[in-house]
């Protein structure tokens, strides 16, 4: 279960980030009013949210997701593989202590987004994206071994981070589309199949029994309710146009 989520408002300069997506620049008041809606979403499953204002500085610091790992013994800052994001890093790490006695750090040449790692329990599953190297990954398992915990690197080539493309629901259940359907170390997982035209609602996120979905993706909805979870769909079309997803809007832990 988790207890607590980190968010940061997005700021005007959200219309400079990093985007391949061709869906044309995000409308900032409705990209407010969307985020709102994410909070209340995440309040609803029961978390206490720290909400943080907006750093203009850096236009994609609203992906609070990349720039740290919550596990439940430690929490590790990351260093992004963007160049453009690594500042932000440095606008959470006092927010993230505020939760943590035990804080580590990736550091360069080692570079980690953590939209490429998925927490399965105690084992974490790092895409080499990129913006996620061997040495970052390396670097990362190293720390959650120290830990007790586990790491291991999968190959990717087709998504911007491991978990555009991938949500673990709890109980076994993996969501997953396009590269990662056919990957052996997820084939023992009941994995749910996302059409590639619905690609982007594989980046759906439990929390507490109920499964966040991207609003407007129907066949995801049914299949995820089928397996018995309170679906919750959250419209973050404003984020899609920058490539982010729900996951990148929130550290949860
Ligand atoms: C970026 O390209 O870094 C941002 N525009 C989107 C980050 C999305 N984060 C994520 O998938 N975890």
């Amino acid at each position: 279960m988790f207890k607590y989520a980190i968010t940061r408002k997005p700021g005007r300069s959200m219309v400079a980030g990093l985007s391949e997506a061709e869906l044309g620049l995000p409308d900032y008041e409705n990209a407010l009013l969307q985020h709102q809606d994410y909070v209340n979403a995440l309040k609803e499953c029961g978390l206490s949210v720290t909400e943080l204002d907006a750093v203009e500085e850096y236009p994609d610091s609203c992906f609070v997701e990349d720039v740290a790992l919550m596990t439940p013994h430690c929490a590790i800052l990351t260093n992004p593989g963007a160049e453009s994001r690594r500042g932000e890093v440095g606008h959470i790490e006092n927010a993230v202590r505020a939760h943590y006695d035990v804080v580590e750090r990736i550091k360069s040449p080692g570079y980690v987004e953590a939209g490429d790692i998925m927490m399965v329990g105690d084992h974490y599953y790092i895409g080499l994206s990129e913006r996620t190297n061997q040495e970052g990954a390396r670097q990362m398992i190293a720390i959650l071994e120290e830990y007790d915990m586990s790491g291991s690197v999968v190959e990717m080539s087709e998504m911007l981070h491991l978990k555009t493309g991938l949500g673990y629901l709890e109980d076994n259940n993996l969501v997953a589309c396009g590269e990662f359907l056919t990957k052996p170390e997820f084939q023992k997982y009941n994995l749910i199949e996302i059409d590639q035209a619905d690609s982007y609602s594989a980046n759906s996120v439990w929390i507490n029994g109920t499964v966040l979905v991207p609003k407007g993706f129907q066949n995801t909805v049914k299949s995820i309710e089928k397996l018995g979870y309170k679906v919750r769909e959250v419209d973050v079309s404003e984020y899609q146009k920058l490539d982010g997803g729900l996951s990148c809007l929130s550290l949860r832990f």
